[in-house]
């Protein structure tokens, strides 16, 4: 790279100005100081190993060196500046987040080989100049299933630690279904023990313990990363009717599914147990959850009258707000009764917005997008993608990337940002998460965090295949073709 503009940073910053003749060589006597003690950590975490140097964290302004500096806060809580002097790269927020954004923009100025797990040959060089940055949107997601097939707790923080690298700050995990019930709650054990037993295919599933939980959502919030559980309901619940027969409207209990149709679950509208069973899951799912979400899913509800779906809806969405947590739902819970701050998630299609979005917004929800032929991530590449689904159109990196959220709404709607889905029926291995999550999640994220006058297809194509090296260091078998 010979100038600061010559970058391939994803997402595009907002603002980059070159000084040439100017750049900046990290050599071996360098320090760190940093006003965050997490960041300046999660720097020197992540430049010893390819560098090979001390990297010391000091008090004092570093003769040669990096500054990490909580000042200038800017007009969006996650701005950051990053500015390259000959000795020294300052960036300057106002919150650790931003410092976090910063520190991730930093590496992707120095060669690729900052990836790499062992030392490296230098030099490691970033050209001259200022960058001022900050996001489009606050909600800048992606959704693992982990229902349909259940993945471990080492693949969630793999798959949370390299998403935080394009400043992703969401995710939302798919605990429930019609297949698995995934995370164990106290007050009804079999949730987990029977709910969880299985999987799509007939495999053993599993769940987290409220301990495994915990700690997802701690490496996560490290990396500003937060988590929204979704506990999917009236339907989506075989998993649940299959571990408690009182939870069924005839008082007995289905076989645990592990085939992939959907539609044909529905809790029992009628029945006080349910609305118990509700309240105690809530409780302890928001209870283990800083995050301000709680997600209660609402799709595809076809075994329940849109009449009951509204009475559970409307008696369900204020437990939520009881347990201390905002509404999010699929917006099929747009007629619903809104409960304040509610965020409906559209997974329609870009092209043609329906009656449940056009409910939503005439509500005053605010819109989570996923358009299901946008940035479905389970959705095949093209005709040749060995995994994935097709119902929702392929999606081709370009595809995933040259839309602008803010023209898939009328003018006025609050869009609070978009997220990725990665449905699981037919990801069965990490290797599949990587194939069909990379590249096009960080097309999602420059497409959630850049300005739209910054983002132009053959310019983000090249920058993508400049990471494609760091892929490489990290070991993710991302899809080839875009
Ligand atoms: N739609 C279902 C998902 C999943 C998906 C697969 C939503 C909100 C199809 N609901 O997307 O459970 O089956 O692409």
């Amino acid at each position: 790279m010979t100038t600061l503009d010559a970058h391939a940073v994803v997402p595009v910053p907002a603002e980059v100005h070159p000084e040439p003749g100017v750049s900046f060589q990290l050599r071996p006597d360098a320090a760190i100081r940093s006003d965050s003690a997490s960041a300046g950590a999660y720097l020197a975490e992540r430049l010893r190993p390819p560098t090979g140097y001390p990297l010391p964290l000091v008090d004092a302004p570093p003769a040669h060196g990096i500054e990490l500096l909580r000042a200038g806060a800017g007009v969006h809580p996650e701005e950051y500046s990053l500015w390259v002097d000959a000795e020294r790269v300052t960036i300057r927020s106002g919150t650790d987040a931003g410092l976090f954004y910063g520190v991730q923009t930093l590496l992707q100025l120095l060669p690729s080989t900052v990836e790499a797990g062992t030392v490296q040959a230098g030099p490691w060089t970033v050209p001259g100049g200022r960058i001022v940055d900050r996001p489009r949107y606050a909600y800048r997601g992606a959704m693992l299933d982990v229902s349909r097939h259940f993945f471990g707790v080492e693949v969630v923080r793999r798959f949370v630690d390299r998403l935080s690298r394009y400043k992703i700050n969401v995710l939302h995990l798919h605990l429930s279904d019609d297949q698995g019930w995934r995370l164990a709650v106290d007050a009804w054990p079999r949730l987990a023990t029977v709910g969880g037993a299985s999987q799509v295919g007939g495999g053993g599933g599993g769940h987290y313990s409220r301990e495994e939980y915990a700690g997802l959502v701690e490496y996560a919030a490290a990396r500003h990363v937060t988590i929204v559980p979704e506990i999917d309901m009236p339907g989506h619940t075989n998993a649940a009717l299959s571990a408690y027969p009182e939870l069924n409207a005839d008082g007995i209990a289905p076989p645990p599914y592990t085939g992939v149709d959907v539609g044909f679950s529905s809790l029992s509208v009628d029945k006080e147990v349910t609305y118990r069973f509700v309240r105690e899951v809530i409780g302890e799912v928001a209870a283990l959850t800083p995050g301000p979400y709680i997600h209660i899913g609402g799709d595809e509800a076809q075994s329940t009258t849109p009449e009951d779906y509204r009475t559970f809806m409307d008696r369900v969405q204020p437990l939520v707000t009881a347990a201390g947590k905002t509404v999010i739902g699929w917006h099929q819970i747009g007629p619903a009764a809104r409960e304040p701050g509610r965020i409906a998630q559209y997974w329609g299609s870009s092209e043609s917005p329906d009656d449940d979005l056009r409910a939503a917004l005439a509500q005053g929800d605010r819109i989570l997008l996923s358009p299901s032929n946008r940035v479905y991530l389970d959705m095949k590449y093209d005709a040749a993608t060995p995994i994935g689904l097709d119902w929702a159109g392929h999606i081709d990196v370009r595809t995933a990337y040259d839309w602008d959220p803010a023209e898939i709404l009328p003018a006025g709607a609050d869009v609070a940002g978009v997220e990725a889905p990665l449905w699981t029926e037919t990801v069965e291995t990490p290797a599949d998460i990587d194939r069909l999550t990379y590249p096009r999640l960080p097309a999602v994220a420059e497409l959630a965090w850049s300005p739209q006058r910054s983002r132009y297809w053959p310019d983000f194509r090249a920058r993508l295949a400049a990471h494609e090296p760091r892929w490489a260091h990290l070991g993710i078998e991302f899809h080839p073709e875009y």
